[in-house]
């Protein structure tokens, strides 16, 4: 019996590629990076580290299909760029889209493709001066890269007098989750006659992502330029845009509405030439949606459109001062539009004494959908215009407070621009609510890579808010057979906690989306015991300048079982332990290293990068004695950490740790290897 399990497991390590140190692929771009709505398109994945064993990709959302296909594999070889045919159903979302690719040593991090409804022209290899400009016919979506310094792209197209042509430019944006790209585009766009005059340029509008719109003054030719603002260049710039002659919108006002009513909106883009109101029938699912109108018989390219449960109300005219504030009754959701330079909304409101009331701007917030031309500020002030409390960075750029009135009687609210800016495109939402007990909850890092009877870790923080004080139970949905998680609740005197994944010791490769749920027990105000879900937001680890590890909210969490990892098991001397006030103990670790792994290990129980600590699941009380600990392993497999009790620390039960082995992959990034969940508890 051990003779048949030593030689199955040869069998298995020389059967995957041997290499140095196990590690994930970090995507940096796809080309090309749009795809059309029912079609199958050959594209390339590129990065760094290493791609060798691409077998199959995830995709956010439904839809989206591929088969990976990858070069044979090569003994320690490394691979950077792989192939694969995507298909993308006809009913797809239209939208931006994370994918990832899961190979035999690893799962990477995420990628973005555009899904689009007109046909892709890719670019071709010599359109880089006006002469040279690449006949293409609107509507159609240009795919193509800023790929080298002083990199001009040119692409010409017939229009016809009076219709209006509309470029919008996925490229800045699709670079914000992208693990390791050191500098990022600032594209532009302009817009030439046939002899080369100018005739509208623009490089901001979506964020760092230009979109113009001109109405044609002559039939003719036309040349659209498309560049790096500073002229700067990069293999990894992709870009796509939709570069279209009908009806276009950017943004729709009211941006936001109740599920399935039907509402007049007003199109934001050329589409509002031809039809000023548009009948909307809103989609079911609550969130921020993203929405199609049907103008004059023709459907427009997708904006962004908030379903919401609160009852609306759309801003009347002019509300500029106090005394002409717009009178709303809570809870409401306000829409409105910074509409020109200096515009001023004041919304006035019965306020009752002592009942918080949580104002949050929905407008404009990187990495989101949410990408209104409004940097907005929100103001609470008295009806004479006495400001008593104001925000405007809780997310980013976005604006959102929890205000408890002193006194009963009017109150009002005041919505501007921070630099006194305006347009019909900077549209907002404000949700004034009572601030109910609530929570939110996020997981670092976003992907878990498991060898067959490994283990590894995810930290799950909770931000409790408005009162909300009790536990919140950590659910995973979506697991595949061959993976289980660990239960987590995470205690109502702590704001984090440790899921520890496993990998069964028989299990295959394989890669799933998996969905991570917190759920609590809320008191609210009336008495009445309410159960809230909220999903977890997953953080994907991003290089910051200098080697810090920084995060950003991804859409996908996954996991992956992988081949053999360099460290196999870390084990443990305990999975119970139980302090008295004062007490500390010694945790004996001993890892089993892959039989060619020697490279430096280190043990931690937190998660921590270049002296910030990340995620932390011991109890209140709870600290590592370092003077007690052998962390640094170097290439040996034995090690121990001391955990102590302050002399103060509160009772509790059955917390969930674990101990790390932790392998640097680079400078900033380092993989770890967990072991099982060690439950402590303290008892006086
Ligand atoms: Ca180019
Ligand atoms: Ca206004
Ligand atoms: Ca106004």
């Amino acid at each position: 019996m051990r003779f048949m399990s030593s030689a199955i497991l040869v069998a298995f390590l020389t059967a995957s590629p041997v290499l140095a140190q196990t590690s994930f692929p970090m995507v940096t771009h796809a080309y090309p990076v749009a795809l059309q709505r029912g079609t199958t398109t050959e594209i390339s994945v590129d990065g760094q580290m290493n791609f060798a064993g691409a077998y199959k990709a995830l995709f956010e959302g439904d839809g989206i299909t591929a088969e990976v296909t990858s070069p044979p594999p090569v003994p320690n070889a490394v691979i950077k760029s792989v192939k694969m045919k995507v298909t993308v159903a006809k009913d797809a979302r239209l939208s931006v889209r994370e994918f990832r690719i899961a190979t035999s040593i690893g799962l990477s991090s995420v990628g973005q493709l555009v899904i689009v409804d007109d046909p892709v022209v890719m670019e071709s290899l010599n359109n880089n001066t006006p002469a040279q400009a690449q006949a293409v016919k609107l509507p159609c979506v240009l795919a193509g890269k800023l790929e080298v310094v002083e990199d001009l792209d040119y692409f010409k197209f017939e229009a016809k007098e009076g219709e209006t042509v509309t470029f919008e430019m996925f490229c800045a944006r699709l670079q914000d989750k992208i693990h390791d790209l050191q500098k990022h585009a600032k594209p532009m766009l302009t817009l030439l006659d046939s002899d080369g005059r100018e005739l509208a340029a623009n490089d901001t509008f979506f964020f760092a992502d230009p979109m113009l719109s001109y109405k044609i003054p002559k039939t003719g030719t036309y040349v659209l330029q498309v560049r790096e603002s500073t002229y700067d260049g990069d293999p990894r710039w992709v870009y796509a845009i939709v570069a279209t002659n009908q009806p276009y919108i950017s943004h729709v006002f009211p941006m936001a509405g109740n599920p399935g009513q039907v509402i007049d909106v007003e199109p934001i883009g050329s589409a509002r030439a031809a039809q000023e109101k548009v009948k909307l029938a809103i989609p079911g699912t609550f969130g921020v949606q993203q929405i199609q109108l049907d103008v004059g018989g023709k459907k427009t390219n997708p904006a962004t459109f908030i379903v919401s449960k609160l009852t609306q109300f759309s801003e009347l005219e002019p509300n500029d001062e106090p005394e002409k504030a717009n009178r709303v009754t809570l809870p409401i959701g306000i829409n409105g539009r910074i509409g020109k330079k200096r515009d001023i909304d004041h919304y006035v409101f019965d306020a009752k004494k002592g009942k918080p009331i949580r104002f949050e701007l929905k407008a404009r917030r990187f990495g989101t959908l949410l990408n209104s031309s409004l940097h907005g500020i929100l103001e609470i002030m008295t009806p004479k215009g006495l400001v008593i409390a104001s925000n405007d960075t809780t997310h980013g750029l976005e604006a959102s407070l929890v205000f408890t009135p002193a006194t009963d009687g009017d109150l009002v609210l005041r919505v501007r621009d921070l630099n006194s800016k305006g347009s019909e495109s900077a549209v907002y939402n404000v949700e004034a609510d009572w601030a109910l007990p609530d929570f939110t909850v996020r997981c670092d890092p976003d992907k878990a890579m498991i060898g067959p009877g490994s283990s590894t870790a995810w930290y799950v923080h909770v931000v409790r808010q408005h009162g909300f004080t009790g536990p919140v139970e950590i659910a995973s949905k979506g697991l595949p057979k061959e993976i289980t998680a660990s239960a987590l609740t995470i205690p109502a005197t702590m704001t984090q906690g440790l899921i520890v994944l496993t990998a069964a010791p028989d299990a295959t490769l394989t890669a799933a989306k998996v969905e991570i749920v917190g759920t609590a027990k809320a008191k609210m105000p009336d008495g009445k015991e309410e159960t809230l879900v909220r999903g977890v937001t997953p953080n994907q680890e991003i290089y910051l300048p200098g080697g810090g590890r920084g995060r950003f909210d991804v859409n996908m969490q996954a996991v992956a079982v992988t081949s053999p990892s360099d460290i196999l098991k870390v084990e443990v001397s305990t999975t119970n332990i139980t302090l008295k006030p004062g007490e500390e103990i010694k945790i004996e670790v001993t890892l089993e290293r892959r039989g060619d792994y020697d490279k430096g290990v280190f043990l931690d129980i937190l998660l921590q990068h270049l002296g910030s600590v990340m995620g932390n699941p011991l109890p209140p009380g709870v600290t590592i004695v370092g003077g007690k600990s052998k962390t640094l392993l170097g290439n040996g497999s034995k090690g121990f950490i001391t955990i102590k009790a302050a002399p103060n620390a509160e009772p509790i039960d059955n917390v969930p740790i674990s101990v790390l082995a932790n392998v640097s992959v680079n400078f900033v990034v380092k993989l770890h290897y967990s072991s099982v969940p060690i439950l402590i508890s303290i008892k006086k």
